[in-house]
């Protein structure tokens, strides 16, 4: 395979992992790294020995060749950094969440097409292996057709030490954990018509809602909670799992805590304990995140090899952030929400 060279835009809290990621994959590279701040391009420059290092990224695009971008910055500047890989026709990463706004991401997508260029979303927690095999237990029949979902995260884990910006934001755990667990909620369940939002804050130090309860309806006729919480003190801190409570037609699929697995199908009853191993880089509790984050970059390389598009494109996210908007406007209306009319 020819190795592709990358660049990073970003080198904060969580483009370390995306770093290590990139060590661990065949066919890959990143040749250049930019920050605008240079305390942190220093940091993360020498940690993986990247030479060439810019503060701005105008500047990275002049001055080098390069094969993809992985965006690793906040939100507020993932359009201009989105557009501006388009313009020099590079293809591109970018992180959740995608946008600010539907409106800015249908924008990003549609520079993306115009361009030419492939386009992900580094959307990752569908790739933790607990949650493939949630999948890969739904298509393989095993439960029938499934009715009921529960997709639930709740913890008291303190996230706003690593990341403080996530105190300061009006909006909070829709918009930062939601969107993974939603997007969880349309891979296993498929699409959705419409949804119904509840939000809570309880915890007085922080801007954002930090609780909120969403019911949704999906195409194939199927119902789900999805439930999110970082208010939630628990005996045994769940941190960052996702559990899962499918009902099918011909039997039920558990994910608890613990990564246990319980399928009750036509072959009976089945329990496993799915926990991943451990990378070498990798530290607890994060590493089912950080083993998601190899997963979905190898994808991305992957895609680029078969020219195919991505599971998590740009195209395809814009349907996860549609049900972050629908909750946001369902919580402050109390009214359900439709999909199609925010898609269109
Ligand atoms: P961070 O603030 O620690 O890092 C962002 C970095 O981007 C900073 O160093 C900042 O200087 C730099 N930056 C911002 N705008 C820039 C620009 N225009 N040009 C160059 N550099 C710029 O943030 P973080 O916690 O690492 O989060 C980054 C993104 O990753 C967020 O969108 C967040 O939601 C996402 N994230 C995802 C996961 C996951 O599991 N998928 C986990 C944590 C964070
Ligand atoms: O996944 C994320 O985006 C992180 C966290 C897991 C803390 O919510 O911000």
């Amino acid at each position: 395979m020819a190795n592709l060279s990358g660049a990073l835009i970003g080198c904060g809290f969580f483009a370390v992992n995306q770093m290590h990621a990139w060590r661990d994959i065949e066919g890959a590279s990143i040749v250049a790294i930019c920050d605008r701040d240079p305390e942190r391009l220093r940091i993360v420059g020498d940690q993986f020995g990247v030479a060439r290092r810019y503060t701005d990224a105008a500047a990275l695009f002049a001055g080098e060749k390069l094969d993809f971008v992985d965006i690793a910055t906040t939100v507020g500047s993932h359009r201009p950094l989105v557009e501006m890989a388009a313009a020099h026709g590079v293809p591109v990463i970018c992180q959740k969440p995608f946008a600010p706004t539907l409106a800015d991401a249908k924008l990003m997508v549609e520079a993306c097409v115009k361009a030419g260029v492939p386009l992900m979303v580094h959307e990752n927690f569908r790739w933790q292996s607990p949650i493939q095999a949630v999948r890969a237990a739904l298509v393989s029949g095993e439960i029938g057709t499934p009715f009921f979902g529960r997709i639930s995260f709740r913890s008291a884990y303190d996230v706003f030490s690593g990341q403080p910006y996530l105190a300061t934001g009006k909006r909070f755990i829709i918009e930062d954990l939601g969107i993974h667990i939603l997007d969880i909620a349309r891979f296993l369940l498929g699409d959705v018509t419409s949804l119904t939002a509840r939000t809570a804050r309880v915890n007085p130090a922080i801007a954002g809602e930090d609780v909120a309860t969403m019911l949704m309806d999906h195409e194939s006729g199927a119902i789900s909670v999805v439930d999110c919480s970082y208010a939630t003190r628990l005996a045994v801190e769940p941190f960052p799992e996702t559990l899962i409570e499918i009902d099918g037609s011909g039997g039920t699929i558990r994910l608890a805590q613990g990564y246990r697995l319980t399928i009750v199908g036509k072959s009976g009853t089945k329990v496993s304990d799915i926990s991943q191993p451990l990378l070498p880089w990798a530290s607890r509790p994060w590493h089912n995140i950080q083993e998601s984050v190899v997963a979905i970059q190898k994808h991305w390389v992957d895609c680029l090899a078969k020219r195919i598009e991505p599971e998590t494109s740009g195209a395809d996210n814009l349907k996860t952030l549609a049900l972050v908007e629908a909750a946001y406007a369902g919580a402050a209306s109390g009214a359900p929400v439709r999909l199609d009319a925010l898609l269109r």
